[in-house]
């Protein structure tokens, strides 16, 4: 006992953080023990890791996960620029960003959508509980519009919904869950391992101290009573051969990842999503939002949209690695250069 390790010799221990410092039963909490849960359980080497966050409870978190990774922590609402630069500085780099509510819907929308927009091959995490907790419970922007609490007072504003948002930037890969809802985490954060772009996961991660009264949907209560998975999720690794019970025809759909690896998906009545087809991405989520539905699961994915290595034509060697030696032009070349100026 507690001596197991995974294929490359490490325990689980070793991909855990700090001890966290968030109050107990923060739905950060549970989100982070899936990433390192799902880090041990696919032998990803730590090192190989980039964590990063901006401000907030949520930003906090990776303190608490893959401490043998990298990581920054940026300044509110501007992870998605960092992540871009730190990503093509490196292409070797695996990128987990972990944001919240208020840094991505709030502060960091701008820089969130052109972050999907130039599809960064990272996952992106926004741990979603509608309010900002760090600085004691005021109203985010995915906050109910309606909704009343005891210091915040009534929120007027309509919410902003984090998946429509990355669906109209196209995004290449968007999902929702609950921090109450480990197994759907899991899968999906494999999933997103496998993408090769960004890769969206809108996670309702309740803050228990601030806002976790059953009327509120970022809530505990709210998500056990109405969470609607699409789908029955499973992750089958490339390594693992693909072996599909398709007891009923038409229910079972396997995505298959730019890197071999399969995402088997067993659709659940009474919805039936296609997570390939993005106009239906869209009008389920706003069916959703009208009929006032707590739906979770893969919502869409193309893995065939470039990703920013390939819209920006970049070599294959990591640019982190390239010496002053193959950076610095040759004599002839600044020579042409030099002469092409002076000819205009
Ligand atoms: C530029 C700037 N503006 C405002 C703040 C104050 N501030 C710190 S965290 C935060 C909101 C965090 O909310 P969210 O991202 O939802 O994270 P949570 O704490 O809920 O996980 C705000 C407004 C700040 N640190 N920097
Ligand atoms: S204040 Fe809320 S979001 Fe922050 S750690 Fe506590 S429960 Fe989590
Ligand atoms: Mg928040």
């Amino acid at each position: 006992m507690g001596t197991r390790v995974n294929q490359i010799g490490l325990q689980r221990n070793d991909y855990k953080g700090r001890p966290s410092t968030l109050c107990q039963g923060c739905g950060h909490n549970s989100i982070s023990n899936q990433i390192i849960a799902v880090c041990y359980e696919l032998s990803i080497e730590p090192h190989r890791i980039i964590k990063l966050s901006g401000i907030g409870c949520s930003s906090k978190s990776p303190a608490y996960f893959l401490g043998r990774s990298h990581g920054f922590n940026a300044l509110h609402g501007r992870m998605p620029a960092l992540a871009t630069g730190a990503i093509m500085a490196n292409r070797d780099l695996t990128g987990i960003g972990v944001s919240g509510d208020g840094d991505t819907g709030s502060i960091g929308l701008g820089q969130f959508k052109h972050m999907v927009r130039r599809n960064v091959p990272m996952i992106y995490i926004v741990e979603n509980n509608g309010v900002y907790g760090l600085t004691k419970g005021q109203f985010s922007a995915t906050a109910d519009i309606g909704q009343e609490l005891k210091y915040a007072g009534l929120n007027e504003l309509p919410p902003i919904d984090i998946c429509l948002e990355a669906l109209a930037a196209d995004v290449s890969f968007v999902a929702r869950s609950f921090a109450g809802d480990a197994k759907q985490v899991r899968e999906l954060l494999k999933a997103a391992l496998s993408h090769k772009g960004t890769a969206v996961l809108d996670i309702i991660s309740p803050c228990v101290t601030f806002n976790n009264h059953e009327t509120s949907t970022k809530s505990y209560p709210y998500g056990k009573l109405h969470e609607e998975a699409l789908q029955d999720i499973t992750f089958i690794p490339e390594y693992d051969p693909i072996i599909v019970d398709v007891h009923e025809p038409g229910q079972v759909q396997a995505v298959r990842m730019h890197d071999g690896s399969h995402l088997v998906l067993r659709k659940l009545d009474p919805v039936k999503h296609d997570p390939t087809d993005k106009l239906a991405a869209f009008r389920l989520i706003e069916e959703a939002r009208i009929e006032n539905q707590f739906i979770t699961g893969l919502i869409y994915v193309d893995e065939h949209r470039p990703n920013l290595h390939e819209t920006t034509h970049l070599i294959q060697a990591p640019l982190v690695h390239l010496t002053e030696a193959d950076l610095r032009p040759s004599a002839e070349a600044l020579d042409r250069v030099l002469g092409e100026i002076c000819c205009q």
